[in-house]
């Protein structure tokens, strides 16, 4: 009898040892199932309502900087990234399921006025599956934000490890098939934009026999390059060199925008002022889309049209010549250069703003 006692009692010992056992298997198979907390990392989905990607440090409280969506009204704010990452200009494909990232790899360098000088690699966000792939060697810098229209490939500017100056490339977005478009070793050729149509890409181009960077068109093979706009009357800023960056096309193929710095005493958190233009591939019609629109005074970049080609997202430092206290925000104005209007109105940085097309 006290056998069978013994052997039961044991045998409740075990059957509880177990169940415990299962217990704890069911937790941690459970709770890596569960809802995220702030602490993971993954995406989330595109809100039907996003017109405009930008970044923004509004949540981190550190110089990084995650993406966000928002409608054309500065509307719908919503966080896509929760990362460890600090990401730099993006881009979105005409599917809307793949955004284009730059993010950081290394903070070698503390953050100087518009300085961003740290290495950076390109990553492939997959906004339906939630994966993420580096597409870009972390030895090597590159950056871009431009998706060819099939969406099949990525165009972006590179300094391979050991040099100095950049050239631009095109890669699929599985990351196979890079080629180098450009075979400069005395120029830096950066911030390649693919045409509408496909058939052209425009990016900006620095050599020493011409001091500045000036806006010119290859064909997508990289062949046929040529200069539409020497901006010979540019500035120089502390950290940038004169010239004209950021190329961006209108829908129907018609107009380039960029931005080129045209007074430096200061303003802007040590920017200078910088202006909007356009002017049509052929290097025809140039306009200065600040002044027309009546807003010369602040430090305005990286223009981006929406998909009608009727209105212009861009980034602005304003509102202070003290590096620590400019405001930057995202605005929006006609393709006139009129009606503007800010789009965020945080105490923090929301910057590099891209329409969704
Ligand atoms: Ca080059
Ligand atoms: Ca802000």
């Amino acid at each position: 009898m006290r056998k069978i006692e013994r052997v039961v009692k044991n045998l409740s010992k075990y059957m509880l040892i177990y169940t415990l056992l299962i217990l704890y298997l069911l937790i941690v198979i459970f709770s890596s199932g569960c809802p995220k907390n702030p602490e993971e990392h993954y995406i989330s989905a595109l809100p039907s309502s996003a017109q405009i990607l930008f970044v923004s440090n509004m949540d981190t409280g550190s110089r990084t900087k995650e993406i966000y969506a928002m409608d054309d009204n500065g509307e719908d704010v919503t966080r896509i990234t929760h990362s460890p990452y600090h990401h730099c200009i993006v881009g979105i494909d005409r599917t809307k399921r793949y955004i284009l990232a730059t993010r950081v790899v290394e903070d070698t360098d503390s953050p100087e006025g518009l300085g961003d000088e740290d290495r950076k690699s390109l990553w492939l966000l997959d906004l339906e599956t939630g994966n993420e792939k580096r597409l870009t060697d972390t030895s090597n810098n590159a950056e871009g934000d431009s998706f060819s229209p099939d969406g099949e490939w990525i165009v972006f500017h590179m300094v391979l490890a050991g040099e100095n100056q950049a050239d631009i490339y095109k890669m699929k977005i599985d990351g196979s098939g890079l080629t180098r478009l450009t075979h400069t070793n005395d120029a830096t050729e950066s911030d390649p934009s693919w045409s509408p149509d496909g058939e052209n890409i425009a990016f900006v181009s620095y050599s020493a026999q011409v001091p500045r960077f000036v806006l010119k068109i290859m064909d997508s093979d990289g062949n046929n390059m040529r200069t539409i706009y020497d901006p010979a009357d540019t500035v120089a800023t502390p950290y940038f060199k004169p010239g004209v960056y950021d190329p961006s096309w209108s829908p129907d193929g018609q107009w380039i925008v960029f931005e080129k710095p045209v007074h430096y005493s200061g303003e802007n958190g040590d920017a200078g002022i910088w202006h909007i233009y356009k002017i049509h591939p052929d290097g025809t019609g140039l306009v200065d889309l600040s002044k027309q629109g009546g807003h010369e005074s602040m430090a305005e970049y990286l223009p981006s049209f929406s998909g009608d080609g009727r209105q212009i997202v861009f980034s602005a430092r304003y509102g202070s010549s003290d590096p620590a206290n400019v405001q930057i925000d995202i605005f929006v104005m006609d393709d006139s250069g009129s009606s503007l209007s800010r789009l965020t109105d945080f105490d923090t940085i929301e910057d590099f703003g891209v329409w969704i097309k």
